[in-house]
């Protein structure tokens, strides 16, 4: 087996012009393809290599952290694991993922189809752009990968092979557990913040009961082995038309709680929605305010009809089983196991939510939404408000029972000037 080599544009040609998967789709003359390196992610490289006949995707995990350099190694292995969440996504979420084409193990290698013309969902709100589709479709998509993947729906023996094959993920879910959960609250190294937030941020991790709460949710993350999630289900990881909506990118799959993967990715709307202020420089975003708002309601209550619809036609895992309730007649008692879960889910989905939120502004890794606003202040100005947001639902989480509340809630902190 040949020992791992990065791939570069010009050796691509010449290492991967001999896979059928890839010469069938695009052309069989490798000398005919023209490549470029378009990764402008954390972690990895990734290619859009065209032909005569076509387009395909490479994408190569890399020995280490793209982001930060070959000091922090990173294994290779993160791209089997990308590779099987995909094949489980796409059975569990047909036409959600992108066509997988081939797989190279040994070089960290996933060959997939050319998504156009589509662009990465988070690009297009930066811009202004209303997507009609994707609250259904993201609604769907949560409802059924994360239903599909857990002991309500699986053969329990699959489950747990599965939570065995996907428990080797440490390395990711340690970047997870350090810079999602832990690294906002304190001054951590690889930190970084906008200047003008140091007050806020100073008082965020003097702030004992978020701390608190930020590790519980930690603990949840870690010890609640429920479903597979994505596990970096943020619009960086969707791509989109107006008519079509992918998910990318799960290289950080794992076994962990459902409202790990709703929160992160009702965070990233809310965190768009108190970016927009700083990108009016063609007129006013009042619209795109609601249609953010709207949309992240849209994403839960279709992400709940879902999910109920799944729970009473294909509830067939070891929990909650029909022997102890349909079978009975006890249709009820189904019910209320339904809407427990579903009230825990909301909860705990508010945590998630508004820790994502501090860890994009406070951390290692954060969102272009704020990223792209060139005027530093105004930048602090949007950033304090989603900052002080996420803090009041990640505290009060279990006091919060509506998604009207959390309109209201975003709607007064927008219009209240944070300097
Ligand atoms: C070092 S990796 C930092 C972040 O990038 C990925 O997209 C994940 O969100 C991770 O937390
Ligand atoms: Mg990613």
């Amino acid at each position: 087996m040949r020992a791992f080599e990065a791939l570069t544009v010009e050796s691509l040609p010449n290492r991967l012009g001999s896979q059928a998967a890839i010469t069938g789709r695009i052309g069989s003359d490798p000398a005919k393809w023209s490549v470029r390196e378009v990764g402008d992610g954390n972690l990895n490289l990734v290619f859009i290599v065209e032909g005569p006949a076509g387009t395909v995707i490479v994408k190569q995990a890399l020995p280490y952290v793209r982001l930060v350099g070959e000091s922090w190694p990173l294994p290779l292995k993160r791209s089997f694991f990308e590779y099987n969440a995909l094949v489980r996504q796409a059975e569990r979420d047909p036409g959600m993922t992108p066509e997988l084409l081939h797989f190279d193990e040994a070089q960290a290698i996933i060959v997939m189809e050319f998504l156009t013309p589509h662009v990465i969902l988070r690009r297009a709100l930066i811009e202004g752009r209303q997507l009609p589709k994707i609250g259904q479709n993201l609604g769907n998509f949560i409802a059924r990968t994360l239903f599909r993947g857990s002991d309500l729906h699986m053969e329990t023996r699959k489950r747990k092979a599965d939570l065995a094959l996907f428990a080797d993920n440490v390395e990711l879910c340690d970047i997870t557990e350090n810079l999602v959960f832990s690294d906002p609250y304190f001054d951590a190294p690889m930190n970084r913040h906008t200047p003008g937030l140091d007050g806020v941020v100073a008082e965020l991790r003097a702030d004992r009961d978020l701390k608190v709460e930020a590790q519980r949710l930690k603990h949840l993350f870690a010890a609640k082995a429920e479903t597979l999630l994505h596990g970096d289900l943020h619009t960086g990881s969707v791509m989109v038309t107006a008519e079509d909506t992918r998910v990318i990118d799960p290289e950080f799959a794992v076994y962990g709680p459902m409202a790990f993967d709703v929160g992160m990715l009702i965070a990233n709307f809310w965190m768009s929605y108190f970016s927009q202020s700083g990108h009016e420089q063609d007129g006013p975003r009042d619209d795109m305010r609601r249609y953010l708002l709207a949309t992240a309601d849209e994403i839960w209550s279709v992400f709940r009809a879902e999910f109920s619809r799944l729970w009473r036609e294909e509830r067939r895992g070891i929990l909650y089983q029909a022997s102890l309730f349909e079978d009975q007649g006890d249709t009820l008692g189904s019910e209320q196991a339904l809407q427990g879960m579903i009230a825990d889910i909301w909860t705990d989905m508010l945590g998630f939510a508004g820790i994502e939120t501090h860890r994009r502004i406070l951390g290692l890794a954060h969102n272009a939404d704020f990223e792209t606003i060139a005027d530093e202040a105004l930048r602090a100005a949007c950033e304090t408000k989603a900052l002080k947001f996420g803090r009041h639902i990640a505290v009060n989480r279990s006091r919060i029972h509506s998604m009207a509340d959390i309109m209201d809630l975003a709607e007064r902190m927008e219009k209240e000037i944070v300097r």
